[in-house]
């Protein structure tokens, strides 16, 4: 049996010696190495784990391969961590010659060749690795340089290694949620994939995670969107639950209402097992049009302890929303946000500005549309990002031919709050309008558009057409001076989006 080294190189979205009262990125545990840690070890093998976050520099990294002498060292990596997982290879390799290594994960999934290529790995392993990775350890000569793992029975895993993180305990008390989860808090997956095709979202890199061989046809792969039953779901929760007694939930699925079955029979376990009645209450992604669909699914998962919903709106532009080929309308939008308000359901918001559109140019009142529909919805978490290309989706190819995006090789892969990243986008105008420092609580400054916008929109509601329009020449008079930028633009923008609003 074969001593296994699982490598975190999450240096990128966090740091050395990571502190816990800092972000998610240094709370959460790396689900991919706690499953496949608990598949080795039901294999036989010896697992250690070697995160950089706990540790306090390249030094300790080395001597912790030393001191550890693995025969294998598996590391896994998303694209932002591409750079220091190459470096956690190329220094394991330099201590420990002959060492047998393995990526694997997202990143090493879509683009093998950057590490075959760099003569540092001997394998990458494509795909989940719950079935393959402890045969490979075991016996590496069976498996070529680049090879699919086997697509796993998720009902037949173990649960997750997750006290491989030897703070473990200590980590689930952190409140990274604020006061809009309690602590404390147990992170789960369900269900792998998501059938939908966003084109700024790497969901369609997952399908070339997530896959199975196609049917007579080993040469291809098909999405294998799937969920672990929840009866195998609610076996881990009651099980954690018995150890350590927690009270928030997140569960990381990419959209958890995917099929209104499987959501049913989820329901049920939760009540069979008296969840709500243990006050636990929990995070979940849904799309807005699967919200709207499906009303009752929604009040359903509220009483089993549904507390807050994420939901992707991305834009409340109709053409923006087109662009994304997000299936949903700004009307599909604003009346998710009424069924989660009607429910007492919180709204974790996630919006995206800055993306130009399909003649790459940026039109702010996309953006303002987005803003002012935020005001709205009056959302309790406000999740607003300037718009940065995946690798993997569609919107990065197509950007990256139109030569419109800002890349700098170091932080490219990650999604941010506030940077710039493409070309053409008024930053500094954006920036102007946001009324708070931080990026979960942006939305427009009130003295700049929503308070003069409102009373405008008050007087042509009733009636007051001229007073009406008056009111909003005004408002929009005052933001443009305020707000400077390319300002014949702006006020051409501003326009065309103020008269869609008049009636
Ligand atoms: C949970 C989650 C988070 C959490 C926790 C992240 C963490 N450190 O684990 C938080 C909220 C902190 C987070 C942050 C970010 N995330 Co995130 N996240 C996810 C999510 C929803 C689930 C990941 C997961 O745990 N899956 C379950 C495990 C079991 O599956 P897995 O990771 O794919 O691992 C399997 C295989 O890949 C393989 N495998 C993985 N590693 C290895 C290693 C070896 C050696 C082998 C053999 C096999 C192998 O085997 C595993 C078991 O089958 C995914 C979407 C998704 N559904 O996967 C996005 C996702 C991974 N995140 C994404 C992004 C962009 C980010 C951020 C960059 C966002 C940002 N700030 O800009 C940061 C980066 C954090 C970081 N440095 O890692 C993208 C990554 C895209 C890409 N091309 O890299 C994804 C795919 C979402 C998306 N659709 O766009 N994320
Ligand atoms: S944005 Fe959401 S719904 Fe769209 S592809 Fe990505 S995960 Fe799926």
């Amino acid at each position: 049996m074969a001593r296994v080294a699982l490598v975190n190189p999450q240096l990128t979205t966090s740091t050395w010696n990571a502190p816990l009262d800092r972000g998610a990125d240094n709370v959460s545990i790396r689900h991919a190495l706690a499953q496949l840690s608990a598949c080795l070890k039901r294999a036989g093998h010896q697992v250690v784990l070697l995160d950089l976050r706990l540790m306090s520099g390249w030094e300790e990294f080395e001597e912790a391969v030393r001191r550890s002498a693995p025969d294998v060292l598996g590391v896994t990596a998303h694209t932002c961590e591409a750079v220091p997982s190459l470096e956690c290879l190329r220094r394991a390799r330099a201590v420990r010659p002959g060492l047998r290594t393995v990526a694997g994960g997202i990143h090493p999934s879509m683009f093998p060749a950057e590490y075959l290529g760099s003569g540092l790995v001997d394998h990458v392993l494509k795909g989940e690795g719950e079935v393959s990775f402890p045969r490979l350890c075991e016996d590496p000569s069976r498996f070529a340089a680049e090879s699919w793992g086997e697509t796993p029975v998720l009902d037949e895993l173990p649960y997750e290694d997750r006290e491989l993180w030897p703070d473990f305990a200590r980590r689930l008390k952190v409140p990274w949620w604020g006061k809009h989860l309690p602590t404390p808090i147990m992170d789960f997956l369900a269900q792998r994939g998501c059938p939908w095709q966003c084109a700024f979202c790497c969901g369609p890199g997952e399908q070339n995670l997530y896959t199975k061989p196609k049917k007579g046809d080993e040469t291809r792969r098909l999405p294998a969107v799937r969920s672990r039953s929840p009866d195998h779901v609610l076996g881990e929760m009651v099980e954690l639950h018995g150890r350590y007694p927690y009270r928030g939930v997140i569960f990381h699925d990419d959209q958890f209402l995917l099929n209104p079955e499987w959501v049913d029979r989820f329901c049920a376990a939760m009540e069979r097992h008296g969840m709500a009645q243990r006050g636990i209450k929990f995070w979940a992604a849904i799309r807005a049009d699967m919200v709207c669909r499906y009303p009752d699914r929604l009040r359903h998962l509220k009483e089993v302890g549904l507390h807050i919903l994420s939901i992707g709106f991305e834009s409340f532009s109709d053409r923006m929303l087109r662009w994304m080929k997000k299936g949903t309308t700004c009307e599909i939008n604003l009346q998710a946000a009424e069924t989660c308000r009607k429910l007492g359901i919180q709204i974790y918001a996630n919006v995206i500005l800055g993306t130009p559109y399909s003649d790459g140019k940026w039109y702010p009142e996309d953006d303002l549309a987005s803003l002012w529909a935020l005001e709205r919805v009056n959302p309790e978490i406000r999740s607003v990002s300037f718009f940065s290309p995946i690798p993997g989706s569609p919107f990065y190819e197509w950007y990256e031919r139109a030569g419109l995006m800002v890349l700098d090789g170091e932080t490219d892969g990650q999604r941010y709050p506030d940077r710039a990243k493409m070309k053409g986008v008024d930053y500094d105008f954006l920036n102007r309008m946001r009324g708070s420092p931080t990026s979960m609580e942006w939305g427009i400054r009130p003295d700049l558009w929503s308070l003069p916008h409102r009373r405008a929109k008050g007087l042509l509601r009733e009636g007051h057409s001229a007073e009406g329009r008056k009111a909003l020449r005004t408002a929009m008079r005052s933001a443009v001076s305020d707000l400077g930028g390319d300002f014949w633009r702006l006020r051409r923008s501003l326009k065309t989006y103020l008269r869609s609003l008049l009636p």
